[in-house]
């Protein structure tokens, strides 16, 4: 079962967006084995965000995910990574496709609501940069054999 880091970034925090963003993946049938509210420090961010390190936005980006809190989430399900980066839409806001959360209730590019890892391989580095092992909470859904 494919495990994913979802991150609600300080924007979804500040502008209330949290319980209907969480609803979105909940709804599609993604078990919740993780979740609290953290105010990434710059050594974490830098961790989270080195792929970008040497981009133009990368100190922009840094100083963004350090600015308030972030909903740091664990989710679990069959195809996990691919189903939550659809529900979550293009990078780009303004340009992503109604229905997804980006689509829905943004135009940057920067202050793009969600993160979501792009692969099973990121996944699990990410989730141990964010969680310590106790942290998560394995369980057994009532509703699994219906959801798939
Ligand atoms: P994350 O990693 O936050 O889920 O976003 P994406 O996977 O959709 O996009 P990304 O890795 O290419 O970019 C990471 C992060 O950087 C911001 N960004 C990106 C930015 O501020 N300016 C830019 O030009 C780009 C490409 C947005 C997301």
């Amino acid at each position: 079962m494919q495990q994913t880091l979802i991150l609600l970034k300080p924007d979804a925090v500040q502008r209330r967006l949290v319980g209907e963003v969480i609803g979105r993946f909940e709804k599609k049938g993604l078990r919740l084995v993780g979740l609290k509210l953290v105010k990434a420090s710059r050594d974490l961010a830098e961790k989270h965000y080195a792929v970008h390190k040497g981009k133009p936005f990368y100190e922009s980006l840094l100083t963004f995910l350090t600015s308030g809190p972030t909903v740091a989430m664990v989710l679990e399900g069959r195809e996990a990574v691919p189903a939550c980066r659809a529900l979550m839409g293009l990078t780009d806001g303004a340009k992503s496709p109604p229905g997804t959360i980006r689509g829905d209730f943004g135009l940057s590019v920067q202050n793009n609501l969600v993160h979501g890892s792009d692969s099973p391989e990121n996944a699990i580095i990410e989730i141990g940069l964010w969680f310590k092992p106790e942290e998560l909470v394995s369980f057994t859904q009532t509703d699994a054999t219906w959801v798939g």
